[in-house]
């Protein structure tokens, strides 16, 4: 039995410009992080060293040169040019929202200019016109895992306070810009990742420096200033605004019922609500007071930090949702899983995908409620999907029932949440059209209703081609949500 979703549902998409785009160094746009390291995983941290240590031509040069690393996200799907015929096949199956990203340095190539890249605001006054046409609404991620790397080589990321400033000037820009084409909002992509991948959620290199979670928090801090003044901004620009923030939400189940295990599960729960806890009631909670205490970190704030972020509440909380895992006090059970940037326990009782994350449909309900009861706030679900080798079949067909039965087990107990109650505004399939991935800068890793003709080393036609779950997601859109 299904349940009906609300009348006016977002069904849609999502990408990240990094991940889509390509056309890295075309209509001005500056060098991101994501040109130029593929996740920041220690091997990757010699080269990317190598080029932050260089500039002017001789860092420009180093980028061409692939010796340095085969980046896959400066290619991406080449989004850039093919984005009318990419939003068509959204409008084809019905998208009702399409959340994509801007990339900063299309914007501000360096980051701390005074006066933004025309080119760069162009092309997106473009791409939003193009969603328009189809009465798709955009849902606008500002920072999603990428940032100029001057911002790097200059100010470390979002350790130095800096980039508080700069930040707003970029989302100033771009609400003013985009007043009357955009309304809904996210400040930043996965906000809590800050603390698990520094460099990829805050463009911050940590090699050599002592107290890494010290650093990480306080990047945190100017991040959470920086989004609260980002809306007070955005809400003057325009009230009729909708701006959310965004978790990457893994639920962790208790590996038994010893108490041990339970309050363990119980606690990192509640740090991966940490960032919302703070966006969305406004203040720290308590119990972070005694994590921060034990990890001998202090957050530096300024007078008036406490006051903006309470007066500057997000409308709604966005999530990524993508799998679950299970932890213990028990330090003999070993069998471990892979996961969303962290790994975690064996759970006996779910399969997992080719890349080794478990997937429980049940457990994006349990999110849903236990944020529900949490905030009364409405919520979005703005990722979550399989990512699988798909195979192109001989005849151009791409059969994948797997991925439709992950996305329709998933949506199902989006139904019986809103069942329970929940207020769920939409919900954006991971990585519509295939792409490159954020973790590993696979392309093999798809998590596409649209077939992308591309590999790995980037070899190709980038033709598009409708896969089995295309259809079913059209249908499931137009049933809104009923026929899955
Ligand atoms: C989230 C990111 C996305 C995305 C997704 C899937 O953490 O916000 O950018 O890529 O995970 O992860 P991956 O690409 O590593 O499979």
């Amino acid at each position: 039995m299904t349940y009906p979703f609300p009348e006016n549902f977002l069904w849609g998409g999502a990408v990240a410009a990094n991940q889509v785009e390509g056309a890295y160094n075309e209509g001005g746009k500056g060098l991101s992080t994501a040109d130029v390291v593929k996740y920041c995983p220690p091997k990757e941290r010699q080269s990317l060293e190598q080029l932050l240590s260089m500039s002017g031509p001789q860092l420009e040069e180093a980028v061409q040169d692939d010796n340095l690393g085969n980046y896959p996200k400066r290619r991406g799907i080449d989004f850039y040019h093919r984005y009318k015929e990419d939003i068509a096949l959204f409008a084809e199956m019905g998208f009702k929202v399409f959340r994509m990203s801007i990339s900063w340095p299309r914007i501000y190539p360096n980051g701390d200019e005074q006066v933004p890249n025309e080119a760069g605001l162009r092309f997106y006054d473009d791409v939003f016109d193009e969603l328009r046409k189809y009465n798709i609404e955009p849902l606008v991620t500002i920072s999603h895992y990428e940032m100029p790397v001057h911002l790097v080589t200059k100010y470390n990321g979002w350790e130095s306070r800096e980039l508080v400033e700069l930040f707003v000037r970029y989302a100033e820009t771009v609400f003013t810009r985009y007043r009357d084409k955009v309304k809904y909002w996210l400040t930043f992509n996965e906000i809590n990742c800050t603390l698990k991948a520094p460099f990829l959620g805050a463009g911050i290199i940590l090699d050599g420096k002592s107290n890494e979670k010290q650093i990480a928090f306080q990047a945190l801090h100017h991040q959470f200033v920086a989004s609260a003044l980002a809306i007070k901004r955005g809400r003057e620009i325009n009230p009729q605004f909708q701006i959310g923030c965004m978790l990457a939400r893994k639920l962790l189940y208790p590996y038994s019922c010893h108490p041990g295990d339970v309050l363990k599960a119980q606690a990192e729960n509640q740090m991966a609500m940490f960032c919302s806890d703070v966006q969305v009631r406004g203040y720290y909670p308590s119990y972070i007071r005694r994590h921060l205490e034990q990890h001998g970190v202090t957050i530096t704030m300024l007078p008036g930090d406490e006051a903006l972020l309470r007066d500057n509440l997000v409308d709604f909380l966005s999530f990524s949702y993508y799998m679950s895992s299970v932890v213990s006090v028990d330090e003999s059970i070993t069998a471990t899983t892979e996961g969303n940037l962290s790994t975690g326990l064996k759970n006996p009782f779910l399969k997992t995908s080719d890349w080794g994350w478990q997937i429980d449909p049940k457990g994006l309900r349990f999110v849903l409620k236990e944020m529900h009861d949490r905030y009364q706030l409405p919520l979005f679900v703005v990722e979550n999907g399989l990512g699988a080798a798909d195979v192109l079949e001989l005849d151009g067909t791409i059969r994948d029932p797997y991925r439709i039965e992950y996305l329709a087990q998933h949506i199902e107990q989006m139904a019986e949440a809103i069942a329970d109650g929940v207020e769920l505004m939409g919900y954006t399939s991971w990585g519509c059209i295939d792409l490159i991935s954020a973790s590993t800068s696979e392309m093999r890793k798809r998590y596409g209703f649209i077939y992308v003709d591309q590999d790995d080393a980037g070899n190709g036609t980038l033709l598009r081609l409708r896969k089995d779950s295309f259809y079913w997601y059209k249908k499931v859109i137009t049933s809104n949500g009923a026929d899955l």
